[in-house]
């Protein structure tokens, strides 16, 4: 982007060539430093080395703008262009080889990414992908590259996006907030997360993507359960009798307002879709007919943002 910037402030100067740019602007580095692409993974110093080549860009073409060289509009477009490619974020989530995106912990951060009204650019990630995720310092998904911080693990994707964007709405409101959601976040986790994650392990075997290492996928698991996946699949009545009764409290809640942060969404209702959202992405339904307050308000979620939580994909 950088060389991009400079070859089309050269190519527009009346007399184009290198001792033109030198002579306007005689702090400019080298070509070759200015040459390098912004990439992911960079280092703090490389960041920092870039930070300041593109300073020297702006203060290069607000030279030339003055010598009345170019058309300001465009000077004013292509700052805008290296502007948008230090702060673009890129966010990695799973993906199954039916092209679908059942991640709970994923979900949560599209339905996060959407209220604050971010877009990003989607990396879409196999189970045990690690190259792609080397730069994170980790191997699971969700990441979100954003400029070039790397943030992983949902709750601190959540809680980055609220420091880094605080005049954008506010996904957890103040400490009272953020401290309530982190509650909810570890019990979503640990009491319904967990036996539903396990109940469902087999299907997502069973769908994932060609090139992801099932049977790291499965030793893994198998490992940590104490249990074959079969084994684990033929309780799935008993995990899904216990979630329900797990969540009597929340459907109460939500046969009383409308939201599980009230009368608006918030990070707290993205918690619990997020988790809903992975049988629903596999074709599988754990809630019974008593939650009628949890299956209102999931209809009303999937139709925010466009039916954003209707897709699959
Ligand atoms: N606590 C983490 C959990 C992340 C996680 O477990 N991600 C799973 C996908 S749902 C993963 O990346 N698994 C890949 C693997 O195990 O190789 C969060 O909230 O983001």
């Amino acid at each position: 982007m950088l060389s991009v910037v400079i070859v089309r402030v050269c190519g527009r100067s009346s007399k184009p060539g290198r001792s033109d740019v030198a002579r306007l602007c005689p702090d400019l580095p080298p070509l070759g430093l200015l040459d390098a692409p912004l990439k992911r993974g960079m280092t703090t110093r490389e960041v920092d080395d870039y930070l300041a080549a593109t300073r020297l860009v702006q203060s290069f073409a607000f030279r030339a703008k003055l010598q009345s060289e170019l058309l300001p509009r465009i000077v004013n477009i292509w700052i805008q262009e290296v502007r948008r490619d230090l702060l673009a974020i890129t966010f990695y989530d799973l993906v199954d080889k039916h092209g679908r995106r059942y991640s709970p912990y994923g979900w949560r951060v599209r339905m996060a990414l959407a209220h604050k009204g971010l877009d990003a650019t989607v990396e879409l990630c196999w189970h045990s992908d690690k190259r792609k995720l080397a730069f994170s310092g980790q191997h699971l998904v969700p990441v979100l590259l954003d400029g070039s911080k790397p943030v992983n693990d949902s709750w601190n994707i959540a809680c980055h996006l609220d420091d880094a964007y605080p005049d954008r709405p506010m996904l957890m409101d103040g400490a009272q907030g953020r401290s309530f959601a982190r509650f909810l976040n570890s019990w979503m986790d640990s009491i319904i997360g967990r036996p539903l994650v396990r109940s469902l392990y087999l299907d997502i075997l069973q769908s994932l993507h060609p090139q992801a290492d099932a049977q790291e996928f499965r030793r893994r698991r198998e490992e940590r359960n104490g249990a074959s996946l079969e084994a684990l699949h033929a309780n799935r009545a008993n995990d899904f009798a216990q979630i329900n009764c797990a969540m009597l409290p929340l459907n109460e809640l939500l046969r009383q307002q409308p939201f599980v942060a009230g009368e608006a969404p918030a990070y707290v209702d993205y918690i619990v879709l997020g988790t809903l959202q992975m049988p629903r992405v596999l074709g599988i339904e754990p809630l019974e007919a008593q939650q009628d307050g949890v299956m209102r308000w999931r209809e009303g979620m999937r139709k925010l943002f466009n039916g954003l939580a209707d897709n699959t994909r």
